[in-house]
């Protein structure tokens, strides 16, 4: 039995101070219930919580920690950039080494600006698509979550979708009222819309995350790109997940499809507080003080968050991705076997190092689909995998992540404990 006493005397102190106990929705565990785990400390593939539990993680703080946690050259990186000043408010050599990097990773971001949060970044690329267009409308999809800016929380995934929640309170109608939301993987859908409406840009995830994970149907991000051109809107690729994610030059690599304007998060911060967004040099000319659309942040350009972004970055080569996707492939056939073992009807979606198990028997599409699947088994499956020593995302509307630290021995783990998870959840 798991020892929980600090844990749960941390959250009852933790109530007092932040709404649900927590600084993020997500870590309530309101979708699988019981009481949030306290995490003191991880290294490596693993985490240890307040009680001295441990776990092997497949959460990876959402996604960032793609070489595991305490990386050796991330911390050496950190350590030696903080003796030599934390911030600045003004340029630094490493904001030109880390723009220079992702540029050479993903070509379409012929210039950029850091903020520090994948939330400014999307908020950010909206407010110059709609500068560089004249329009105010946007599609977006239904069940894509993109931060928490106002316009962007209408029919969003993450958080919101975990706690049932359709609509934000707090978004004026007036905010909400410039967004359109239409299905994932159907072109039909947006292409009504577009016809309805002169849209500024289509924002979308190009591979879902934030409803579980979701890969596009063959052609359907190409078909995307083609409307956005036929009917002159900005294409915007959120990748603040799939970035570095799935490859170094993200989902737009992997497709094939160039977007207008790019997101990035999570991964490029190195596990420091980091958002970026950027596209086509004559696009990013709106920007202030080059154009008329504002945009501004004391700490941009946070000198620890580049030298973190710095370090990972330099470890993500092919080789790299060729072994997440190795230990990628080893889970999900692992995965596969244990359900054909127990008889549990659910869906392993992966791509790369990223990964969904929804509980349905139907095939997962879309939101629509991905809320049929069945949130009261995943629960029960998370708290047994948690008993078991492994961390999940506490919600099936959401992905897990297999890291660089992770080994073979880490990821039969996780699938001699799922087996016996399935087996008692059946
Ligand atoms: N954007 C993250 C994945 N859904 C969750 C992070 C958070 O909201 O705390």
């Amino acid at each position: 039995m798991r020892k929980t006493t600090v844990s749960d005397a941390l959250f009852e102190r933790a109530q007092n101070l932040f709404p649900g106990g927590v600084n993020s929705p997500v870590r309530a565990f309101k979708a699988v219930g019981g009481t949030p785990v306290f995490l003191a400390r991880g290294q490596g593939a693993r985490v240890w919580d307040a009680d001295g539990n441990s776990y092997l993680d497949f959460l990876g703080s959402w996604g960032p920690l793609i070489l595991g946690h305490a990386d050796p050259d991330v911390v050496a990186a950190i350590e030696s950039t903080a003796r030599r000043g934390t911030s600045f408010g003004a340029s630094t050599d490493r904001e030109v080494l880390l723009g220079e990097a992702i540029r050479a990773a993903m070509p379409s971001m012929e210039r950029m600006r850091f903020v520090s949060s994948g939330t400014e970044a999307t908020m950010s690329a909206l407010r110059v698509a709609r500068g560089y267009t004249g329009r105010h409308r946007f599609i977006k999809i239904d069940g894509g979550y993109h931060g928490h800016a106002d316009a962007l929380l209408v029919s969003a995934g993450s958080g919101l979708a975990t706690l049932g929640l359709p609509a934000c309170a707090g978004v004026t109608e007036g905010a909400a009222a410039d967004t359109i939301v239409v299905p994932f993987n159907d072109e039909t859908a947006m292409r009504t819309a577009f016809d309805a409406y002169q849209v500024a840009a289509v924002i979308i995830e190009p591979i879902p995350a934030n409803m579980g994970l979701i890969a596009p149907k063959p052609g359907y991000l190409k078909s995307v790109r083609q409307m956005c051109d036929a009917y002159r809107a900005l294409l915007i690729f959120d990748e603040v997940i799939s970035g570095f994610r799935v490859g170094r030059g993200g989902a737009q690599a992997l497709f094939g499809v160039r977007p207008d304007l790019t997101c990035l998060g999570k991964i490029v911060g190195g596990g420091l507080p980091l958002g970026v967004f950027g596209g086509q040099s004559v696009i990013m000319s709106e920007v202030a003080p080059e154009g008329p659309v504002y945009q501004a942040g004391t700490l941009s350009g946070n000198p620890l968050a580049m030298a973190a972004g710095l370090a990972v970055l330099r470890k993500l080569d092919q080789s790299a991705y060729e072994r997440l996707d190795a230990l990628g492939r080893r889970l999900e056939a692992g995965i596969k076997d244990a359900l054909a073992a127990t008889g549990v009807a659910a869906q392993l979606h992966r791509v790369g190092s990223a990964f969904t198990l929804f509980f349905c028997a139907e095939s997962v599409t879309d939101f629509a689909s991905a809320k049929r699947a069945d949130t009261g088994r995943y629960a029960r499956f998370f708290h047994e995998m948690l008993d078991r020593g492994i961390y999940l995302p506490p919600a099936q509307l959401e992905a897990g992540f297999i890291s660089l630290a992770h080994q073979e021995d880490d990821i039969d783990a996780f699938v001699a404990a799922s087996r016996e998870a399935l087996a008692t959840i059946h």
